[in-house]
Order: C-alpha cells, then structure tokens, then sequence
C-alpha cells in the first residue's frame, strides 16, 4: 500500500493526519503539483481526476477522495476509532464532513485559486484549464468568514466538532483551518476563541506533532 502525496496540499494532509493517529506506516510518494506531475499520463491512468491523495493498494486498486480512503483505512485498522461509533456518531462525522468540504473548504479554495497568480488557468483542480473569475475570490472569502463564524458557535458548544471526543471531522476542521491563512490572507482564529482553544488542543495531540 501507497499514499501518493503532496505536502503542502490540504487533501492529502487529511490522511496523513489520519494515518498518524491510527498508527499506521503507509509509505508516500510525492506527486509534484507544481511541476503538473498530476497531469502525466502515469499519475492520470491511477485518478483520471488528476488529483491527491490516491491510496494505492498492494493489487493495484487506487482509491482516491479522502473520506473514502479514511473510511478503508477504518476498516483495515479499526482501532482507535476515528470514523464514529453507532449509528449517531457515524452520522456526524459524515455531515461535519460534507458541513466542513461545502461550506469551507470550498470558498477557500475558490478565494485562493481565483486569486492568486500561481492558478492561472488552473481555477479548478483536474485535467481541464479552467480560467479564473476574479469575483469568486472575493466571495469565497466572504463565505469563508461565515463558514468559520459556524464552526467557532460549534465548538462553543461541542468539545470536538462531531461531538464529545476527537474524529475525523477535527481532522478535516484542522485541516481547512490551516489552510485558511494562505488562501484569505487571515487567520480565522483571531477573535474566535473556541476555535482558538480547539485548534491548540488538536495541534498537540502527539500524532499530529508527528505527521504535521
Ligand atoms: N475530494 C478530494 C479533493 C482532492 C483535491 O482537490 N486535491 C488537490 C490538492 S488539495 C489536487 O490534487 N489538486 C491538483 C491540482 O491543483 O491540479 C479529496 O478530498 O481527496
């Protein structure tokens, strides 16, 4: 088994996180995005999507989206349980996920891809040359703001995102927190102290310091 990875992308680092608090040791490839390694006809026959994190396993299969590598990687290592225990739990870790990847993750990539020089004719990850609209930045940032204003209300009421202990849905909260600053330019934890608390508590558990 293989990850293929990038290290300063926020989708792979998802399943780093994870494999790290799972204790797993998963070797890495780095797949260079900003040579455009994702778009050789290599890389593409194993995620025509032309995007990271792809876990290869040993026959050959390619899983690609995290949630769905996260979600086998449960399966094959079950402990510590990170996807939700019951039916309840397993519930929020899944709507957290699809709160965190719509209403966040995807203004910040929109406000950093439609902003930013460097993504010229890549507006979009994917094998297609999308151009920019510069009025998607400026409204990715807004819905960026409002996205975090919800998750500070949460985690003045919740100890972890999907509940009263540490899931997957911290790990992909993390994730987008850190990399919020790059793609708005601020840090959404100024003047949001629960996510301020929350995101320490997470930045020191011993895995995370590991994988980084
Ligand atoms: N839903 C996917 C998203 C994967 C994704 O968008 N990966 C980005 C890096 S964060 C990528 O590979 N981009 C390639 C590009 O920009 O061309 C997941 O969570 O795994």
């Amino acid at each position: 088994m293989k990850l293929y990875d990038y290290r300063s992308a926020p989708s792979p680092r998802k399943v780093r996180l994870f494999i790290a608090e799972k204790g797993l040791d998963v070797p890495t490839v780095d797949v260079d995005l900003r040579a455009r390694a994702q778009q050789e006809p290599a890389f593409l026959a194993k995620n025509a999507s032309a995007t990271v994190p792809v876990l290869e396993l040993d026959d050959g299969t390619c899983l690609t989206e995290s949630l769905a590598i996260c979600h086998y990687l449960e399966q094959q290592r079950p402990e510590p349980n990170l996807m939700g225990l019951g039916a309840r739990e397993q519930a929020y870790v899944l709507m957290w996920n699809d709160i965190l990847t719509l209403e966040g993750y995807l203004p910040l990539q929109e406000s950093l891809r439609n902003g930013h020089e460097a993504f010229k004719g890549r507006a979009l990850p994917g094998p297609v040359a999308w151009e920019q609209i510069p009025a998607l930045a400026e409204r990715g940032q807004r819905r960026a703001a409002i996205f975090f204003d919800k998750l500070e209300t949460r985690l003045g009421e919740s100890e972890f995102v999907a509940g009263q202990r540490f899931t997957y849905a911290d790990i992909v909260a993390f994730v987008y927190l850190g990399f919020a600053p790059r793609a708005t330019g601020t840090n959404p934890v100024d003047g949001r102290p629960a996510l301020k608390q929350w995101s320490e508590a997470v930045a020191a558990r011993p895995a995370i310091q590991r994988a980084g």
